[in-house]
């Protein structure tokens, strides 16, 4: 079997086991789980065994179904874009920005439009940072501004702009009706309308977000979920170097 050639694994290479879970509105009977089944075969499913049929709440069943599938990818055709910038360790953070740029980098983000997600935001911002890895807080070289949660993206814009930001990192973690994409983009037309767009770093992150999308946006890099502080820390360093505002 070609092994650019993808099928889901389960038990063996190349049976397509894979499993899906849905709620039905009817309550667990055999009818039900006959129900499940076919509903698992319209999707494609071969040989569907259903796991799992619980009551979820009256009269509404939950289903695990495991069947095979029978799609595949071809993984040598998969192109997406994705930031390419090496990872420096803290130590080698700090030195590059004493070195390279002799002040520390100011930092301004915010959790945007109606958005009140600021776990994310604040995982790569605030000094404790998320899961052990501490935010760019906690790092001597960068001046972080965190300015929390719906924040207009004038007012972030207005506030960046008097901080004289070498970076803004913008987080959208709700993509309901695409207001992500709306509002993000929104910043960035303001910002190019301002004439200073290209002056600064801007980053888009949140769990619904790949770079592929933030660069469509118009930003610098996107970072999607599991996101690493040092990481963001890097590439800010690595694009304030390709883009000349050392010295302000
Ligand atoms: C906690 C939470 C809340 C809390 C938020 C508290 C707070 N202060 O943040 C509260 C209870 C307020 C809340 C409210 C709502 N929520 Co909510 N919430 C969640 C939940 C459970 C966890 C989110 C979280 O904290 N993740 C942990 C952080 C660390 O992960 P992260 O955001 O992905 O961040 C990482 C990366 O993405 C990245 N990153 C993120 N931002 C940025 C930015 C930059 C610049 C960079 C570089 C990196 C980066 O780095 C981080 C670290 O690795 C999720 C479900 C889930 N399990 O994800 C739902 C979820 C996000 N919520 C959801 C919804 C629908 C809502 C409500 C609309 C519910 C309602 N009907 O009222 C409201 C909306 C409120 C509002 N106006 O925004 C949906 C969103 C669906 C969608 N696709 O839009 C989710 C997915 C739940 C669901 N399955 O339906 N919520």
């Amino acid at each position: 079997m070609d092994s650019s050639v993808l099928r889901a694994y389960g038990d063996r290479q190349g049976d397509g086991m894979v499993q899906m879970s849905f709620v039905l509105q009817v309550a667990p009977s055999a009818r039900a789980r006959e129900a499940a089944k076919r509903f698992a075969e319209k999707h494609g499913l071969k040989e569907p065994l259903v796991a799992t049929m619980e009551e979820c709440a009256k009269g509404y069943s939950y289903f695990v179904v495991y069947g095979h599938s029978v799609h595949s990818v071809d993984f040598s055709e998969i192109d997406v874009p994705e930031v390419r910038t090496e990872s420096l360790s803290r130590t080698e953070i700090e030195e590059r920005i004493k070195s390279q740029f002799g002040r520390k980098l100011v930092v301004v983000g915010a959790c945007t439009g109606s958005d009140a997600h600021t776990v994310g935001i604040d995982a790569i911002l605030n000094y404790k940072g998320y899961a052990g890895d501490k935010g760019l807080e906690s790092y001597k070289g960068f001046d972080v501004y965190n300015l929390g949660a719906q924040v207009e993206n004038e007012q972030l814009a207005a506030r960046a702009r008097a901080l004289k930001a070498d970076a803004i990192l913008v987080s959208q973690v709700i993509t309901q009706r695409n207001c992500h994409k709306e509002n993000a983009q929104a910043l960035i037309d303001f910002l190019r309308a301002e004439g200073w767009r290209k002056d600064v770093v801007l980053l888009l992150g949140g769990p619904r977000i790949d770079h592929k999308l933030a660069l469509e946006l118009g930003f610098d890099a996107g970072f999607g979920t599991g996101t690493k502080v040092a990481d963001v820390a890097s590439f800010i360093l690595e694009r304030l170097e390709q883009i000349g505002v050392p010295h302000k």
